[in-house]
């Protein structure tokens, strides 16, 4: 059972779904531009002070799903590892290190950015990024790395699997019509100039 699933979110894995993945003994290595890297466990990241954020992951394919997605601020695992002046953006690897992208670190650094395990108060499952993921309802989804293995602070900019395959670095979401998969997919058009409105509701 899942919300995700109920409404029909699409699953997306380019690099090929990786099967069964074991919560209790996932790791996420924090390292880069920081002075304390870190290995985190599943048992220490949910002893982490938890963030509930209400927001949606907007795919540039047009599907949009809203929920409560549960889980890490970015900021305050940056807090944690103590990130070095000259940190320009934060890199997401996902498991088996086949898929991963970058995002700029003031946009990683923003409240709804998180490392999530939740949605809807449900642990998050393989299909939609579990054990732990990126929410970023900043940028289109192809910015909220699923099953992420490895958080890198790095000074510059690298392209990750979807950028270097025509997608634009920036992802900025634009106006234009998305399934709203909280209405059972039904267009919904984001207007000009409303983008940040539709983000946050
Ligand atoms: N590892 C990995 N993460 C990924 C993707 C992917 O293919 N592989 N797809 C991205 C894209 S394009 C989107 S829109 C969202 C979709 O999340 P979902 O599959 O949970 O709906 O995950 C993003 N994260
Ligand atoms: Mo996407």
């Amino acid at each position: 059972m899942s919300k995700l699933r109920d409404l029909n979110t699409p699953i997306f894995w380019a690099e090929g779904h990786p099967g069964k993945l074991d919560r209790e003994s996932w790791q996420v290595e924090i390292k880069g531009t920081c002075e304390k890297p870190v290995k985190l466990s599943w048992p220490e990241i949910i002893k982490l002070p938890k963030t509930v954020v209400e927001g949606r992951l907007t795919s540039v394919t047009r599907f949009s799903v809203f929920g409560h997605w549960g889980g890490v601020r970015l900021s305050d695992i940056a807090k944690m590892a103590g990130i070095k002046p000259g940190t320009g953006f934060v890199r997401f690897w996902s498991v088996d290190k086949k898929y991963d992208t970058s995002i700029p670190l003031d946009i990683a650094m923003q409240e709804k950015t998180l490392l999530a395990y939740e949605f809807d108060g449900e642990l998050l499952d393989e299909d939609y990024g579990g054990p732990v993921r990126i929410f970023c309802p900043y940028l289109w989804g192809y910015k909220s790395a699923k099953s992420v293995v490895e958080i890198i602070f790095c000074k510059d900019y690298v392209s990750g699997y979807w950028e270097n395959r025509g997608y634009t670095d920036e992802a900025l979401i634009t106006a234009g019509d998305v399934r709203d998969m909280n209405s059972g997919g039904q267009i919904r058009p984001i207007p000009d100039g409303e983008v940040k409105k539709f983000l946050d509701e």
